[in-house]
């Protein structure tokens, strides 16, 4: 006999009429029902923008069956669960990737097509979700893919910023920020959960409380507000399962209404809760650096306390105590970023589930793990203990327990060696007392893991020392890597055509092993030549675009240059354009025979500068004042051009990268934890210029020196070249360049002069002076292998076949075996 429940699950099943199809005329219907009653335009008129909409709906129903049905399977195998905890994901858009994961994309655009639209020109109607800064946010979008092409049973979580990374705006040359409205349209990708809501406090004190003789600590909040879930479902490709991130925005509460609202000031009192949604309005737009902001503690605490909340109610519907917590959860930091979590989930394990100290805080470290993604002390995240201390009371008291029984330990094992035991400690001493996110988060995880090889290096040589002595064990790396679903597939599907082709099979996209495939045709002529086919088409997309947004005309035969990225002194942008002046130079002096052996060049540049960040801010400037100058010089024309491309950001970097011939990754050796920039371009077949740093190095590796142009001082030798710095004598090129920016010659003499002394006289700490001849040569490397088509266009094969390490599969499939101890949960249908 049936029970009640399966019977009414099949008859409710009966009137959805199965699950949803696939085949053109169904999405096509879907997509008029949306037009009509979802967007609520007539279906005689609507244009390509609510076309887009009612086709993202319709891809969101499909989404939603296939989210539902993981997540049900999910809770009846009840497996070890991942959750990525990250204050940061560059999702980008969402449209094409999911049409390409859900393995649709031809059906759409098909049915689009009798419809009359063009899928490409939809897709471009979406706005980028830009919810992170860069590499680290990216790094969480690509890894939340292949989790979920993986089949591992994961969430991410994160906050809903209402306004993502700040739209660059240039004027005159000069960078402006403006807010980005993304969610002013509307975002058929989210759905809103308003029953999943947690309570979030703040402030307050600590009291003792005498409960059945025992004594507790109980946290009495001054204020609450709400956190509310908004889940945006994460398809795998070519697998049912559809993973969640659920992201967090903040709400008034309705706690302690009636007190406001009976002194009188209703409307004060209703305008002051709405504040609350001040928490989670805007993302922090500086890439590593901290300042001590109470804003952005509040927001970490707010995304901390959610998400644990969260998954602690989830853990507690399936079990009964916390014994197998740790067997069934993984908790993964982002950075130090959320690491307040392990904090917060000690005070709800001692404080609300009344375990004993020492069993909370075996629970806590089995679960946690944390990745670094910063190589310099500098870069690492303190927060001062009296701003902690009024924000969380309860939390600033156990994290100096923790900091008490750890430096107990400690003193037992090194002995009294105070100068250690301060650096190792997680409250840092001074003026200002300071909290050591960093340390907190080594202290309580099982697993630290650094971002490359070179990474781990430096964390055991210089950052974590004294850490890395104590616990070798602790101390491991997973090299970077990217998606190739959205960096090849969703972006390039011309050279995916072109792959799957010669592979005979499409079974890379999963298994990426296979693009080594490839090496065997790279001489093969007839390879070679659709290579470059593709390579062109994708060069003539990014010249009209160059030209839609800049004027400039530019000669798809010329080679394009590109560097995007943020902005940074230690990226060396700066060294990119004293190359560029040094080329220009060259040209000017030239005779008109020299001229014919000019290998003609499109130099792109792109990247965003933190607000408060000066001397990346005249980086630009100077991009744009070299730019002007050389763009409109009859003696230069198509020998040499330069465009910085506006506004940076996910889907612009989908356009650049397949468009591109050369790509370049400058930073000082030592500087870069990863690079995940340069992933991308070489699944694409850029060639890499680049400096021996980060995964560079693992790249240089697995495709050859003789592959790529590397160039510069090696990690090893930066330490001593900084010591000489002020004697050694830096090249008549070097100096000849920056006189002329110094002097005026791309005009504002003043304003660039702070910029022109960060690599006079012994200052120069990024070395661009002591690197600057080695990079002339790489870039002369470049040229003259571009004049050899052959040779390029193997190198360009050869770097696409050698690229499978740098997938995020890798990356995701290493975590999951050596630290997070998850197996695949894979749906059945
Ligand atoms: C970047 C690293 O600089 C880069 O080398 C690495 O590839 C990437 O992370 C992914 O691992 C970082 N981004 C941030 C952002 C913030 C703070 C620190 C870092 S390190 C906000």
């Amino acid at each position: 006999r049936r029970s009640g429940f399966a019977g009414r699950a099949e008859r409710m099943f009966g009137l959805m009429d199965g699950f949803l199809k696939n085949d053109p005329w169904s999405l096509q219907k879907d997509v008029m029902h949306h037009v009509e009653y979802t967007v609520a335009r007539s279906r005689f008129s609507f244009d390509d923008f609510e076309a887009y909409l009612a086709l993202s709906h319709t891809i969101r129903d499909r989404l939603i069956e296939r989210w539902h049905d993981t997540q049900v399977y999910f809770k009846r195998k009840d497996p070890k669960r991942l959750y990525f905890l990250s204050l940061e994901f560059l999702m980008g858009r969402s449209l094409s990737n999911s049409t390409v994961n859900l393995g649709i994309k031809d059906q759409c655009a098909d049915a689009l097509n009798q419809l009359g639209f063009e899928f490409e020109q939809l897709v471009e109607q979406e706005g980028d979700a830009a919810l992170g800064n860069g590499g680290l946010a990216r790094l969480s979008a690509c890894q939340m893919d292949s989790l979920a092409t993986l089949d591992f049973p994961a969430w991410g979580y994160g906050l809903r910023y209402q306004f993502g990374l700040f739209r660059q705006v240039i004027l005159d040359g000069f960078q402006h920020e403006q807010p980005d409205y993304w969610l002013n349209f509307g975002n058929p990708w989210e759905i809103e959960r308003i029953h999943v809501s947690y309570a979030v406090k703040f402030y307050g004190a600590v009291e003792e409380e005498l409960l059945n003789g025992v004594k507790r600590k109980v946290w009495i909040p001054g204020e609450t507000v709400e956190a509310v879930a908004y889940d945006n479902p994460i398809p795998g490709y070519g697998t049912r399962n559809t993973i969640n991130l659920r992201l967090w925005a903040a709400k008034p509460s309705g706690e302690g209404d009636m007190e406001s609202y009976n002194t009188g000031d209703y409307i004060n009192a209703v305008v002051n809760r709405q504040r609350a949604e001040t928490i989670s309005s805007v993302l922090y737009p500086d890439d590593r650096s901290y300042q001590g902001k109470e804003l952005r503690l509040k927001q970490q605490y707010f995304f901390v306390t959610a998400s644990t909340q969260d998954i602690i109610r989830r853990y507690k519907d399936s079990h009964s105590n916390f014994d197998d917590f740790s067997n069934k959860v993984a908790l993964q930091l982002n950075d130090t970023h959320p690491s307040l979590a392990i904090i917060e989930v000690m005070r709800i394990l001692i404080d609300e589930e009344n375990i004993e100290w020492n069993r909370a805080w075996s629970i806590v470290c089995d679960s946690f793990s944390f990745t670094t993604h910063t190589v310099s002390p500098e870069g690492l995240e303190k927060i001062p203990a009296d701003l902690l201390g009024s924000l969380l009371p309860r939390h600033l008291e156990i994290i100096y327990e923790i900091n008490f029984l750890f430096m107990e330990e400690l003193k037992k094992k090194l002995g009294l060696n105070y100068s250690q035991l301060s650096q190792m400690s997680i409250v840092e001493e001074g003026a200002v007392k300071n909290i050591r996110m960093a340390n907190l988060s080594i202290v309580g995880c099982h697993a630290v893991n650094g971002v490359s090889r070179v990474h781990l290096e430096l964390l055991k040589k210089r950052v974590f020392k004294d850490f890395c002595e104590l616990w070798p064990q602790k101390f491991q790396y997973k090299t970077n890597g990217a998606t190739q679903r959205r960096w090849m597939v969703v972006s390039n599907p011309n050279l995916c055509g072109l792959i799957s082709k010669w592979l005979g099979t499409e079974a890379w996209i999963r298994d990426v092993d296979l693009l080594i495939g490839l090496k065997e045709f790279a001489s093969n002529t007839d390879l070679q030549h659709e290579w470059r086919m593709v390579k062109r088409v994708n060069k003539m997309r990014l010249a009209e675009y160059i030209e839609a947004i800049s004027g400039v005309k530019v000669s798809v035969d010329a080679m394009f240059d590109v560097q995007i990225k943020r902005i940074h002194e230690y990226k060396r942008q700066l060294l990119n354009l004293f190359g560029i002046i040094h080329r220009y130079d060259c040209i000017k002096n030239m005779e008109k025979s020299g001229k014919t052996k000019v290998v003609p060049r499109v130099c792109i540049i792109g990247g965003k500068a933190a607000p408060g960040y000066e001397i990346a801010k005249k980086i630009i400037k100077l991009c744009h004042a070299v730019a002007e100058t050389i763009n409109n010089d009859p003696d230069v024309g198509d020998l040499l051009k330069l465009v910085f491309i506006p506004d940076y950001n996910v889907s612009v970097a989908e356009l650049v990268i397949p468009g591109s011939d050369l790509s370049q990754h400058l930073s000082t050796a030592g500087h870069e934890a990863s690079g995940t920039g340069s992933m991308k371009f070489l699944m694409n077949g850029c060639l890499l210029l680049a400096t021996s740093d980060g995964s560079t190095i693992e790249i240089i590796e697995e495709i050859g020196n003789d592959n790529m142009f590397v160039f510069g001082a090696k990690v090893d030798e930066v330490p001593a070249l900084r010591e000489m710095k002020s004697s050694l004598k830096v090249p008549l090129q070097f100096a000849r360049v920056v006189r002329m920016v110094r002097d005026g010659y791309f005009g504002h003499k003043d304003y660039f002069e702070s910029l022109c002394k960060t690599v006079e006289n012994g200052g120069d700490f990024y070395l661009l002076g002591n690197d600057f001849m080695s990079y002339l040569e790489a870039q002369a490397a470049a040229d003259k292998t571009f004049v050899d088509q052959e040779k390029w266009t193997r190198m360009s094969i050869l770097s696409s076949a050698g690229s499978s390490r740098f997938s995020s599969d890798r990356t995701i499939q290493e975590y999951a075996e050596k630290t997070w101890n998850i197996e695949p949960c894979k749906c059945p249908f």
